[in-house]
């Protein structure tokens, strides 16, 4: 007889989302592996049963969805991505080419433009003493330096912003955050299909970029408008809810920015501790390709097991005191990023936005204040705020 424990959490509602920390221990402690009965899939919140599906792909497989719809059973909403939906061997060839392309040595050359840009957004936010840390910064700086690295026009970029809204609600059930997500992004759409194509891309930029790896043969044409997709889909409103969420730490925790402000060399630490503390990207979903045990329970073939990533950074079985944010901590192996051969491709853009920003604060801000409510907001898989209004004083 084979037990294993169930539960009826619904990771996907406002009641979870506005404070998911209760239900996550308690999926912990039910023990490694948990049916949850409302959607019919595995679940595994420790960090050792995570680490363990993240990094064998040929059981626990990435091209039948990283999300709850299983792409063998249901028509994905949309076409599938050719990375973050796929196995090697096709996973692996796309993959090399985001390597290439976001490589740390393409990385080091943005940084003097990025560091300007987030130094000039400080600067103008310290003019004004109070402002919306969420819109006016955590969106307005990567909607500011992405799409030009990228090489986008000015105009419409924020079409963006609901455009991200919408891919990370659908990795989710078809709830009402999936809807809504999906009536608001219709009208922008066909805008970003468009800044897929070859002709909308300038040179210089990652776009760009990736149509020259299709001319040397790597990929074919079609295939690199989907992996700039790839590129519009999972480089804004990940670095939105990462440079949030690191914000929103230094509020809530000013011996930490004190920290931070004397040794501004801590802002690369300060980032990664908040990609570890708040996990923008919570969960996301594997299927088994065999019958397999995992924490001791059998699964069966072709079932989805959701990965709680926000959990698992936070099991007091791996971090000593999980729930406090320690910009000194060792946090490396934190899997905020994921890990294994899904692992962000685009980290080191990541890092080097968060760091930029964080820099700028740390050298020119003495506090940060909360002067409001904070408002968050509800996505079936990225954690972060919608509002979070806050008051910074010059140094
Ligand atoms: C983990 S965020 C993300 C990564 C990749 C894609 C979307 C979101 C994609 O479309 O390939």
């Amino acid at each position: 007889m084979s037990g294993y424990p169930v539960s009826d959490l619904d990771p996907f509602c406002a009641e979870y989302f506005a404070d998911p920390y209760p239900a996550q221990n308690a999926l912990r402690e039910a023990g490694p592996v948990v049916r949850l009965t409302r959607y019919n899939v595995w679940a595994v919140a420790r960090y050792q049963e995570v680490y363990d599906v993240l990094n064998d792909w040929r059981t626990f497989s990435s091209a039948r969805g990283v999300g709850l719809a299983d792409f063998k059973k249901e028509k994905p909403w949309r076409v599938p991505s050719l990375l973050l939906e796929a196995d090697p061997p096709l996973h692996d060839r796309t993959r090399k080419v985001l390597d290439e392309v976001l490589s740390p040595a393409a990385m080091r050359g943005l940084r003097a433009r990025f560091a300007a840009a987030a130094d000039r957004l400080v600067d103008n936010m310290l003019a004004r003493g109070g402002f919306d840390a969420v819109t006016e910064l955590a969106e307005a700086y990567p909607l500011e330096v992405f799409p030009d690295a990228v090489g986008m026009p000015r105009e419409n970029r924020r079409h963006l912003l609901p455009y991200g809204n919408m891919a990370f609600n659908a990795f989710g059930p078809r709830n009402a955050y999936f809807e809504a997500a999906m009536r608001d992004a219709e009208s922008v759409l066909a805008w970003v299909q468009a800044q897929t194509r070859r002709d909308a891309l300038a040179s210089g930029g990652f776009g760009a970029a990736v149509y020259e790896k299709a001319d040397a043969g790597q990929l074919t044409q079609e295939e690199a408008g989907l992996v700039v997709r790839s590129i519009l889909t999972a480089g804004v409103d990940t670095t939105v809810s990462g440079i949030g969420a690191a914000v929103y730490c230094l509020a809530r925790f000013p011996d930490q920015f004190r920290k931070l402000r004397d040794s501004p060399n801590l802002a690369r630490g300060a980032f990664e501790e908040a990609i570890r503390f708040e996990s923008p990207v919570q969960t996301f979903f594997r299927t088994t390709t065999r019958s397999v045990e995992l924490g001791g329970v059998p699964l069966e073939e072709g079932e989805k097991v959701l990965m709680f990533l926000g959990a698992a950074n936070r099991d007091p079985r791996r971090w000593e005191r999980p729930d406090e944010y320690d910009i000194e901590r060792r946090n490396a192996g934190h899997v905020g990023f994921g890990y294994g051969i899904h692992q962000c491709v685009g980290q080191v853009l990541a890092r080097l936005e968060g760091d930029c920003v964080l820099r700028a604060l740390a050298s020119k801000a003495a506090s940060i204040e909360i002067t409001g409510p904070i408002e968050r907001r509800f996505n079936n898989t990225m954690r972060g705020l919608a509002s979070l209004p806050v008051t910074i004083r010059a140094a």
